[in-house]
C-alpha cells in the first residue's frame, strides 16, 4: 500500500542516516558561503519556475503551451525560470540521427521564455525509461534504444512501481551496461547531450541542462549505482557537453527513488573542466512518501512527511556540500489543490527552499488539479501560493530571504565582481525599508513586470531590506 511505502521509505532513510544525524546542521561561522548559482554579473540567481510540461510526454515531445501563456506566468506569477521538458526519443530518433527540426520547435518556445527574461533549464525526461518498454507507460528514451530482452510488463497503478517490472529493470541494466551488452546507449546518450548542448550554447536565455531526470539503477541501487555508475557518466558527459559550451549551468540529479524521500545519496563529486568557477548544480527532487499519488498532508501521514522533511533538509545539502556544487529543487509538488493539507504543505516547501537559500520548480503547469490553471482556465490554489515575494537576483552573497506575508526580508553582503542591483519580485506595489543609510540606496519599481530594483550603498558591508505592500 502506499502508506506501506511511505513508512518503509521513512524507516530505511532514518536508519541511513541515524549515525550522522548531529553532523552537518549548521556550518561553521567562519565557513566559506555555500556556492549558489550566478547570472553573467555575478548575482546569485534564486529561480522560481514551472515544470513544462508533463504534456511534453507525448508524441510531439512538445509541452501545451502557447507564447501568451508564458507571458501570463511571468506576469502573474513572477516566475524568472522554466524547468523545459525535452525527450531523447524525440532528440534522436535513430541511433546517431538527430532531429533538428524537433529542436528548431523547442528553440522557438524558448524565445517565448527569453522575451519574458526567463531562464531556462532543459530537463532531458525520462519515466520508466521510455515508453516502448512498458506498453506506452513510459517517456524518454527512443525504442531503438529500449533493449528489454523480452521480459514481461505490466503497468501498475499507482505508475512509479511500475520501475520494478522485469522489463523495465533489464532496460535500465542495458542502459548503465550492467549486463555487459550495451556501451553503446550511454555513449549515444552522452553524444546526444552533446549535440543539444551545442545547439543551445550561445542561446541566451537557456541556463542550463539537467542531464537525466529521475535517473534509476535497473538493479543495482543506492551505493551500489550513485557512486560507481551515475556519477562516472555524468563525468562523461560533463565533459562532451564541455567541448561545445564552457559556459552553461549542468544539473545533476541524485538517484530519485530515496532521495526525493530525503534518504542519503551517495552521488560523488562531478568535476568541472570548464575555466574558471566549476557550473555543476546537485538537482534532486521532492516528493515525500506519495503526496504526489493521491496523498494528504494531514493526520499519521503528515507526521511522516515532517520527518521527511527534516531528513530531505539535512541529506541534500549535505550531498550539495560534497560536491561543492549549489542546489534547486528540480521538481515538488504533484498534490492536488482540492488533497486534505496542500496548502500547508506548499507553504511548507516553499519556507524550506527560502530557509535554504535555493530555488524550486514546481510540477507541474499542466492544466488540472496540481496546475496553476485548472482545467477551465481558472487559477487554482497553487497560482497564489507560487506567485510568492522573492528576490531573483542578489548582488552579493546571500544571507537570509524570509517571507511571512505580507513581508519578504531580503539580507546579504557585498561581494566582489558583483554588478547590478538586487531584484525582487513582488505582487504589488512595494514599501521598501533598508539598513543602509539614508540617501545611499536606492530603488526603481517595474510596474508591468512587478520588479523591484534595490542599489545597495556600496560602502555598507551588508544590507537587509524589508518589502511590504
Ligand atoms: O504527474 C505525472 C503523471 O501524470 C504521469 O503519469 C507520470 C508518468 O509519466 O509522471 C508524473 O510526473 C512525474 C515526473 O515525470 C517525474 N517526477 C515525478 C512526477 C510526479 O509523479
Amino acid at each position: 500500500s502506499a502508506l506501506g511505502r511511505i513508512t518503509l521509505t521513512t524507516a530505511l532513510a532514518l536508519a541511513g542516516t541515524a549515525g550522522t544525524a548531529a553532523a552537518g546542521a549548521h556550518a561553521h561561522a567562519d565557513a566559506a558561503p555555500p556556492p549558489t548559482i550566478t547570472d553573467d554579473q555575478g548575482r546569485t540567481l534564486i529561480l522560481h519556475g514551472l515544470n513544462t510540461a508533463s504534456s511534453a510526454k507525448g508524441d510531439s515531445g512538445l509541452p501545451w503551451i502557447d507564447r501568451d501563456d508564458v507571458v501570463r506566468e511571468a506576469r502573474e506569477m513572477g516566475t524568472d525560470s522554466v524547468r523545459y521538458l525535452i525527450l531523447w526519443r524525440n532528440v534522436e530518433p535513430k541511433p546517431g540521427q538527430y532531429d533538428d527540426a524537433y529542436l528548431d520547435e523547442v528553440a522557438k518556445r524558448v524565445a517565448w521564455y527569453r522575451e519574458q527574461g526567463m531562464h531556462v533549464i532543459l530537463d532531458m525526461h525520462q519515466d520508466i525509461y521510455g515508453p516502448d518498454a512498458c506498453k506506452g507507460a513510459g517517456d524518454g528514451a527512443p525504442a531503438w534504444a529500449t533493449i528489454t530482452d523480452g521480459l514481461p510488463c505490466t503497468p501498475q497503478d499507482p505508475w512509479v512501481l511500475t520501475y520494478l517490472q522485469p522489463a523495465i529493470l533489464r532496460a535500465y541494466d542495458n542502459f548503465w551496461n550492467n549486463t555487459g551488452k550495451h556501451p553503446e546507449l550511454m555513449q549515444r546518450y552522452t553524444a546526444m547531450w552533446q549535440h543539444v548542448a551545442k545547439r543551445f550554447a550561445r542561446d541566451p536565455a537557456v541556463l542550463g541542462y539537467d542531464l537525466m531526470n529521475e535517473p534509476f539503477g535497473g538493479t543495482r541501487q543506492f551505493g551500489f549505482f550513485e557512486g560507481p555508475i551515475l556519477t562516472p557518466f555524468y563525468q562523461r558527459v560533463v565533459n562532451a557537453i564541455r567541448k561545445v559550451d564552457r559556459d552553461n549551468w549542468v544539473f545533476v540529479e541524485p538517484e530519485a527513488l530515496g532521495s526525493n524521500e530525503g534518504a542519503e545519496s551517495s552521488i560523488a563529486p562531478v568535476k568541472d573542466p570548464r575555466p574558471g568557477t566549476p557550473r555543476i548544480v546537485l538537482a534532486p527532487h521532492f516528493y515525500p512518501g506519495g503526496v504526489d499519488l493521491g496523498g494528504a498532508y494531514s493526520g499519521a501521514t503528515k507526521l511522516l512527511i515532517q520527518a521527511q522533511f527534516a531528513l530531505w533538509k539535512r541529506n541534500m545539502p549535505a550531498a550539495a556540500r560534497r560536491l561543492n556544487a549549489p542546489m534547486w529543487l528540480g521538481e515538488v509538488g504533484g498534490m492536488g489543490q482540492d488533497a486534505p493539507g496542500a496548502a500547508d504543505f506548499t507553504g511548507d516547501w516553499l519556507s524550506m527552499a527560502d530557509d535554504l537559500g535555493i530555488g524550486w520548480s514546481y510540477w507541474s503547469n499542466d492544466p488540472g488539479s496540481t496546475g496553476v490553471t485548472d482545467g477551465k482556465g481558472n487559477p487554482t490554489l497553487f497560482t497564489k501560493l507560487l506567485a510568492r515575494p522573492y528576490a531573483r537576483a542578489i548582488a552579493g552573497t546571500p544571507v537570509t530571504m524570509s517571507y511571512s506575508s505580507p513581508t519578504l526580508t531580503v539580507s546579504w553582503r557585498n561581494k566582489a565582481g558583483v554588478s547590478g542591483p538586487t531584484e525582487i519580485w513582488f505582487p504589488s506595489t512595494p514599501k521598501v525599508t533598508s539598513t543602509d543609510p539614508a540617501g545611499k540606496w536606492r530603488t526603481a519599481w517595474d510596474a508591468g513586470r512587478h520588479v523591484l530594483s534595490v542599489w545597495a550603498d556600496p560602502n555598507t558591508a551588508s544590507h537587509t531590506v524589508t518589502v511590504t505592500p
